[in-house]
């Protein structure tokens, strides 16, 4: 174990005016996938295909948090967290992912903002967290220009309903993973292995946060506006010229492809040369790299983990399939992924405390012109409940050690503005269904119930000292 924490030292280290929070996603913690009009994700036919999922588990239950808002709130306030961010399920508001709205979708999310504001809780909305309509991936999907189009219109929608209240809108979460997992290596929805069709669902992706943030300003200039995305610090394996190589092209692609077109209107010229090995990129149109270049206020950092790379590599996957996925590196399946000799968390993630600070200084310095805000940062490990408690040293050893890694950002000069623990509770992680807890919140998956593990107390006590500063101000 690590030196015990002086807790008022590290609250004392963030800004008074600062987000602490937890996240979650609409198709991870909602459940209640055919309740009041919701039409079909991409997730929901991709769970019923044999062998996406490594438990054959779904997300028709999730955690049941579409009938517990009451129950979720309550939760939020039991840790004293000020901020949550959740995202909006797009099928539930867009059956079809067109114009026409499911009154009771929004309803929902009306609801549920209203519960949070009442227990002074702020709402962070993310708009895409990976469950696309059906219908739109039937007409082609992310691959298809039309697809961006239909999400800035679902922007204005959800704005319209709720931006009366709710000022922090994060347009897309991870776009990396929805293009490259999603349509590359198929570890996730909707399955596709099209390495050319991953680069132009990218970029469409990428419009299509354009064209939400644009909506979301034009509607309120004083929106704050954001898109998150995941972040690694990369690593050559050695100095040999092959692995330099790969260090270079899975930093251009995982961390430099999304800044550089959301905050300089440009993709990173030496990955449009890799990426020229698949495709001709005639999917990007005149007046695209200006609309991905829209105004935003603060940059979402999702942070896990670090990449060590090989060029002499053979891993398909950086993100460790459970079921066997092809290669989610379109024009860099030479590369491998290797162990740097760090402990790793039950993902079998490396646990890499400062590669957070030396992140957060790096896009600093890169965009000088965003905030920042850490939207997600946690880590599976296997929990087991001991006489009503979970004791989870090595999940609160790590969010301890990352936020002392904020910390040191901040005294770098970094403007952080928050920070949102992955995640709130354990829920449906994706191809890795109900086997992998990432929650500050035990959850029965029998049951529902939720038990606050040992982590979840330390982080709420945390934010109760930070609160106490503000307050003494
Ligand atoms: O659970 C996911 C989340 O949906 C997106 N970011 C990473 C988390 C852990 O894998």
């Amino acid at each position: 174990m690590s030196t015990p924490i002086d807790e008022d030292a590290l609250a004392s280290r963030f800004p008074t005016a600062f987000a602490w929070g937890a996240a979650t996603s609409s198709y991870q913690v909602e459940g209640s996938t055919d309740a009041d009009g919701r039409g079909k994700s991409i997730w929901d036919r991709f769970v019923n295909e044999p062998g996406r999922v490594v438990d054959g588990s779904n997300g028709d239950t999730a955690i049941d948090s579409y009938r517990n808002i009451a129950g979720d709130v309550a939760t939020i306030k039991a840790l004293g967290l000020g901020s949550y961010r959740f995202s909006l399920s797009w099928p539930r508001i867009c059956p079809d992912g067109d114009g026409r709205v499911n009154q009771a979708g929004l309803t929902y999310y009306s609801k549920l903002v209203d519960a949070l504001l009442a227990e002074d809780i702020t709402p962070w909305i993310t708009l895409y967290h990976w469950d696309l309509p059906q219908t739109l991936e039937d007409a082609g999907g992310w691959p298809e220009r039309a697809t961006a189009e239909r999400f800035g219109e679902f922007a204005r929608i959800a704005h319209e309903a709720l931006g009366d209240r709710v000022k922090h809108w994060i347009t897309v979460n991870e776009p990396w993973c929805a293009a490259f997992l999603g349509y590359a290596s198929g570890e996730h929805a909707p399955g596709r292995r099209e390495p050319a069709a991953s680069i132009a669902a990218a970029h469409h992706l990428m419009l299509g946060h354009g064209l939400a943030a644009r909506a979301i300003k034009a509607a309120d200039p004083d929106a704050v506006v954001s898109i998150g995305l995941n972040f690694y610090p990369v690593h050559a394996a050695s100095d040999a010229p092959v692995d330099l190589d790969a260090a270079r092209r899975v930093d251009g692609v995982q961390n430099r492809w999304f800044t550089d077109a959301a905050l300089r209107g440009v993709y990173p010229e030496d990955i449009v040369e890799d990426f020229k090995a698949v495709t001709d990129f005639s999917f990007v149109e005149d007046g695209d790299m200006a609309l991905i270049h829209a105004p935003i206020d603060v940059l979402s950092v999702n942070y896990y983990s670090r990449f060590t790379v090989t060029g002499n590599g053979g891993a398909t996957s950086a993100s460790a399939a459970p079921t066997g996925a092809g290669s989610a590196w379109p024009a860099n399946e030479h590369i491998g992924f290797v162990s740097s000799g760090l402990p790793v968390t039950d993902m079998g993630w490396e646990i890499e405390p400062a590669g957070l600070t030396q992140m957060l200084v790096r896009l600093h310095t890169g965009y000088p012109e965003v905030a920042l805000a850490v939207t997600e940062n946690g880590a599976a490990f296997p929990d087991k409940i001991e006489d009503g408690a979970i004791h989870d040293p090595e999940r609160l050893e790590y969010v301890q050690a990352h936020l002392a890694a904020c910390a040191d950002a901040v005294e770098a000069g970094v403007p952080l503005v928050g920070y949102f623990a992955w995640s709130l509770a354990d829920n449906f992680e994706w191809a890795w269904g109900y086997t992998k807890r990432f929650g500050l919140v035990y959850v029965d998956f029998e049951t529902g119930e939720r038990t606050i593990k040992d982590s979840g107390h330390w982080y709420g006590d945390l934010v109760r000292r930070a609160r106490t500063n503000r307050e003494a101000e």
